[in-house]
């Protein structure tokens, strides 16, 4: 009987130290990882600082959506994506799984400036191994 008290209190320090360290660094792996590609997309000037993403079909995406001087939109046609937050000196995070092929166009959707309608591009997402 004597022998097994230093084990049961062994099994319950690490059951008490080990369960919330595992859970925190399976949080911590969760939100740092990302195995698709990243995108940084900043509004400024009445443009995107990019206006053409390209990625292969089945290819996670994170866009990470910045301005650099007023507030701005961004509205991807075709993933269901609309913000009206894309404040300055903040990044707004979007992530999808482009499963569907094709050519989205995405847009500000903020009267930004005079320049707001020309706030434009598209996102191509080619089937593996061909060309949308
Ligand atoms: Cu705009």
């Amino acid at each position: 009987m004597r022998l097994l008290e230093p084990a049961a209190v062994i099994l319950v320090v690490l059951g008490l130290v080990g369960l919330p360290t595992a859970a925190l660094g399976y949080e911590s792996l969760r939100h740092n990882s990302h195995d698709g590609q990243v995108i940084n997309l900043a509004g400024e000037d009445g443009a995107w600082s990019q206006d053409t993403i390209r990625v292969t079909q089945g290819q996670k995406l994170r866009l990470r959506l910045t301005s650099n001087d007023v507030v701005h939109g961004f509205m991807l046609e075709g993933y269901g994506i609309d913000i009206d937050e894309v404040y300055p000196g903040k990044v707004q995070v979007i992530e999808i799984v482009a499963d569907k092929a094709g050519i989205f166009p995405f847009a500000c959707t903020v009267l930004c400036s005079d320049d707001h309608r020309s706030m434009r591009g598209k996102l191509i997402v080619e089937p593996p191994g061909g060309s949308a």
